[in-house]
């Protein structure tokens, strides 16, 4: 029995239904209402300690880091393999994870979280605001979160956040000279790990970052085009949901055009 605590809008997320959906395995989907701080409730730090999504519950027990959990999924679920054999690529491949763990993830939060959720915060009052941040389980994101409250996008975060997705576009451009998929000639959890945080670009219409780059361009639209990818990621968006996030990207794009051009 394979549970997943999860939310559409959530690149880790998305990258462990996309794990699920290559594998063509069934699980039970539990939303978690980020919006209105689901994660951040008693019940669900229980399962999280860290209080975020992606949580994979297996027969009953907890499996949390949306990399941990691909490579769990993939080790527990060995049909249609989805890493490398050779120890040398797994490294490689890890290499990756790594850096979207440590840095493009932090990026795409910090690009995401002022354009979905900072509005609906603004809304409430000052000690609402503080009352709701100082729950969340860990100081840099607390510091992060008060930041991107009070600046938006003029935080100094989303300027190295747009720093960070330029430099992985170019690394990747690089990375797919010779080859079709990052690890080499097969669709891996390497190309999963990096496809969500192109929805992001996608769904705020940003898909300019990278117009200079045709490989990636290519792959990710040969991600687009695999059924997992409409599963897991595309059928979560409503027509609706994409016009609005399209509308509030395009109003956003002169700013982070303006950050772009200090990278
Ligand atoms: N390193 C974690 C990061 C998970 C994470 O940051 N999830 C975000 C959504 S993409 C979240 O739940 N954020 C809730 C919040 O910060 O309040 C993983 O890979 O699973």
């Amino acid at each position: 029995m394979l549970e997943l605590y999860t939310h559409p809008m959530s690149p880790c997320a998305q990258k462990v239904r996309l794990v699920l959906a290559e594998k063509g395995l069934e699980w039970q989907a539990h939303f978690v209402d980020l919006k209105n701080k689901a994660n951040l409730q008693p019940e669900y730090l229980k399962l999280n300690p860290l209080g975020v999504v992606p949580t994979l519950v297996h027969d009953g027990r907890p499996v949390i880091e949306s990399s941990l959990i691909c490579e769990y999924l993939d080790e527990a679920f060995p049909d249609t393999a989805l890493r490398p054999e050779e120890p040398y690529l797994r490294a490689q491949m890890r290499l990756w994870f790594k850096h979207v763990d440590n840095r493009l993830h932090p990026s795409c939060g910090a690009l995401q979280w002022p354009m979905v959720m900072r509005e609906g915060l603004l809304l409430l009052s000052e000690e609402e605001q503080n009352r709701i941040i100082d729950r969340v389980p860990e100081q840099p994101r607390r510091e992060r979160q008060r930041r991107l409250l009070k600046l938006g996008l003029d935080a100094p975060d989303v300027v190295g956040a747009v720093a960070v997705y330029r430099r992985t576009i170019l690394d990747m451009e690089t990375a797919l000279e010779d080859r079709p998929w990052l690890m080499g000639e097969s669709f891996t959890l390497a190309d999963i790990a990096l496809a969500p945080y192109f929805q992001t670009l996608h769904q705020f219409a940003w898909t300019d970052m990278y117009a200079d780059c045709p490989r990636v361009a290519d792959w990710y639209q040969r991600c687009r085009e695999r059924q997992s990818y409409e599963t897991a990621v595309s059928g979560d968006f409503t027509s609706d949901v994409l016009a609005s996030l399209h509308e509030s990207g395009l109003r956003a794009w002169p700013k982070i055009q303006q950050h772009l051009g200090n990278t």
